[in-house]
């Protein structure tokens, strides 16, 4: 008899379950946020899209950094991973000067202990990808920390192993993603151990919910960008007057659309694969 799934844990969009001791379910839903706020309004097919980008992009890179992925159920949403033990802190690499990375540098002139040279503008690309550990606050907001701190939590050498594998997932895909007129501002890792000591990559990975992926046709550095797949729902809620508290406004059917449209536009760029072919048989991104 297979074993039940148990819930463990919720994240704002997605679920996790227990499979038995050694596995996990991770669930992605429909479900969006913004501004830190969940809409009342699903966006039908999310959770897929972000399901096969996340497989797909863990299929492409195990030759750089093993992860945790066993199978991806033929519902496309959801993953069957290997239990890991999590290391303490989440990573961000950053190629680009956006959201907390660029407050920091207003306000400080350097980001997770990294000093930058003066007089760059938000959203300009970095002389070198940068890697910015964080806390992962219960909740709230997660908190940059600088990088000696991060080896302390971790220990020195897992640390300076998960760094390593970071900054060559984020080389890897912010180069594919270029190709597919994609900027890969930053993404967030969450990376663990294995019953063999081995750093491995967990969580998603490289989806629109842990990264900036921003149109390369529409960049302008010098202020905020255009996010590539929620710019409409942000724009829609800005534009009613919400004050950003919950409850969220109700999205009309035009916005639904528009941004599902932008998350599988997003999807067949990256992949190459037209998503109905997806839907039809989520292995073609393995
Ligand atoms: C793990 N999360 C975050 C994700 C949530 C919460 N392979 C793993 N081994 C052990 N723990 C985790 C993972 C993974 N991935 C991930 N929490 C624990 C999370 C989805 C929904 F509510």
């Amino acid at each position: 008899m297979p074993e039940a799934a148990v819930h463990v844990a919720s994240g704002k969009v997605r679920e996790l379950y227990a499979l038995g001791d050694d596995r996990l379910l991770l669930v992605a839903s429909d479900r969006i946020s913004t501004f830190d706020v969940v809409l009342p309004t699903p966006i039908p097919d999310k959770g897929r899209v972000l399901t096969g980008l996340s497989a797909f992009w863990f299929s492409r890179t195990e030759h750089l950094v093993p992860n945790h992925l066993l199978a991806l159920r033929p519902d496309g949403r959801s993953l069957e991973c290997r239990r890991l033990e999590m290391l303490p802190i989440e990573l961000v690499v950053r190629g680009y000067l956006a959201g907390s990375g660029w407050r920091d540098y207003v306000e400080t002139g350097a980001t997770s202990g990294h000093r930058l040279q003066a007089g760059l503008r938000e959203a300009d690309r970095l002389p070198e990808p940068i890697v910015a550990p964080a806390t992962k606050a219960a909740a709230g907001h997660d908190e940059n920390i600088p990088e000696d701190e991060a080896a302390s939590l971790c220990g020195r050498g897992r640390y300076e192993e998960a760094r390593a594998a970071a900054l060559a997932l984020y080389g890897f895909a912010a180069a594919h993603a270029e190709q597919a007129g994609i900027i890969l501002a930053d993404t967030k890792f969450e990376l663990g151990v294995d019953g063999e000591g081995r750093i491995v990559l967990g969580d998603e990975a490289l989806t629109p919910d842990s990264s900036r992926f921003w149109p390369a046709d529409a960049y302008a550095p010098g202020g905020p960008q255009q996010s590539f797949d929620k710019q409409y729902v942000r724009d829609f809620c800005e534009s009613t007057g919400w004050d950003k508290t919950p409850p969220a406004p109700e999205l009309t059917p035009e916005v639904v659309a528009g941004t599902r449209g932008r998350y599988i536009e997003a999807f067949e760029r990256l992949t190459g694969i037209p998503f109905a072919r997806y839907v039809e048989n989520p292995e073609v991104v393995m």
